[in-house]
């Protein structure tokens, strides 16, 4: 996971060292040594002292060269498919926490730029604040869960998951086959309501979608059931019958979240049909899917930051348990740790 992204930071970390130095810019002469070593042993100021050994051992971190390092962490971030906006965001924080900075000897360049890189990389990941559990306790029962997002980035799998989680965590859910678009789709759904043994409301093909959610909101209300989870089709952002169509499930069921799901590996498009749905119907959450096949990491840095809104979930393979509440640690963990 992650691989393309991981090598191509640790490459920059390598090449800073001995590029973006320059030596301390005061000349070390003998004379001005001792002159300001007596100043200095007079004055009781520490910040004085500090000042001093500063000019004398520190050195620099030059604007030249380190255009070149930001040059090349700005290749590796695009190559790796973060958004535009996010990468000058992180450029310009790299920047401003290393320009003119000074550093002793003893210290390693490479270090000091990996910090800088990790620390706007970690701010960029700040947003991601959702906790899921937090999220089901304070919801009144019946609540529902809608997942869109274009064909076939992981919908209805990534909905089977959250029904294994939920039950698995004591509540009772239902599923509303509100896929009457495409062929196949609710017998998908189907298959999973049987393994999982959870109840499934489903019309024909061809039905409203929204009298299907509407369907199972009743069914959940009458039975007394915690959640529903309502499949959608896939839709282009451009196919506006599809869209009002969402708009309209939306208006009918009042879902307590609207979660957006993206292909990890469609990088920025991820990231560009997201503010799409987001306009639609206003997301509150995503998950991110096949993040098990994807070497970049581009979506999972930039789709939160760049709509607002959190990650909740990443999926990574194709088995029930294959999900993981996503938080800011294990994201930067699966970029810089060992
Ligand atoms: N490797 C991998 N495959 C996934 C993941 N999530 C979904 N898939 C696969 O992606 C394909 C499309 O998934 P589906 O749930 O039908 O997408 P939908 O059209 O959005 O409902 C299926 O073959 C899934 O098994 C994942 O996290 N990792
Ligand atoms: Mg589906």
């Amino acid at each position: 996971m992650f691989d393309f992204l991981r090598t191509g930071l640790k490459n920059i970390f390598k090449r800073a060292e001995s590029k973006v130095i320059e030596t301390g810019s005061k000349e070390i002469n003998s004379q001005v040594v001792e002159k300001e070593l007596e100043s200095v042993s007079l004055s009781s100021s520490t910040e004085k002292k500090e000042q001093f050994s500063d000019s004398i051992f520190a050195k620099k971190i030059r604007e030249g060269p380190l255009d070149d390092v930001l040059w090349k962490l700005e290749i590796v971030l695009l190559e790796a498919d973060v958004a535009f906006s996010v990468v000058d965001e992180i450029k310009e924080k790299v920047k401003q926490s290393l320009l003119g900075k000074k550093f002793d000897h003893g210290r390693c360049l490479e270090e000091i730029v990996e910090h800088s890189i990790k620390d706007a990389i970690m701010d960029i990941l700040k947003i991601n604040k959702f906790d899921f559990d937090s999220w089901l306790k304070e919801q009144k029962r019946p609540t529902s869960i809608i997942f869109v997002g274009i064909n076939g980035t992981g919908k209805t799998t990534a909905i089977a998951k959250i029904a294994n989680w939920l039950m698995a965590h004591n509540n009772t859910v239902v599923l509303a086959a509100c896929d009457t678009f495409r062929a196949g789709a609710i017998e998908q759904l189907s298959v999973h309501a049987d393994k999982l043994k959870c109840k499934i409301i489903k019309h024909s093909q061809d039905a409203d979608p929204a009298a299907v959610a509407f369907d199972a909101l009743e069914y959940a209300k009458a039975k007394r059931r915690d959640v529903v989870l309502v499949d959608t089709a896939g839709r282009m952002q451009t196919d506006n019958n599809l869209i009002d169509e969402m708009k309209k499930i939306v208006r009918v069921v009042k879902p307590g979240l609207k979660i957006f799901v993206g292909d990890s590996l469609a990088g920025n498009d991820a990231v560009e049909q997201a503010k799409v749905f987001d306009d639609a119907i206003g997301i509150d959450a995503v998950i991110l899917t096949k993040i098990d096949s994807d070497s970049k990491g581009g979506a999972a840095i930039s789709i939160a930051h760049t709509i607002g809104k959190p990650i909740a979930f990443v999926c990574n393979g194709q088995e029930y348990g294959d999900i993981i509440k996503f938080n800011t640690e294990w994201m930067f963990n699966s970029l810089f740790g060992d």
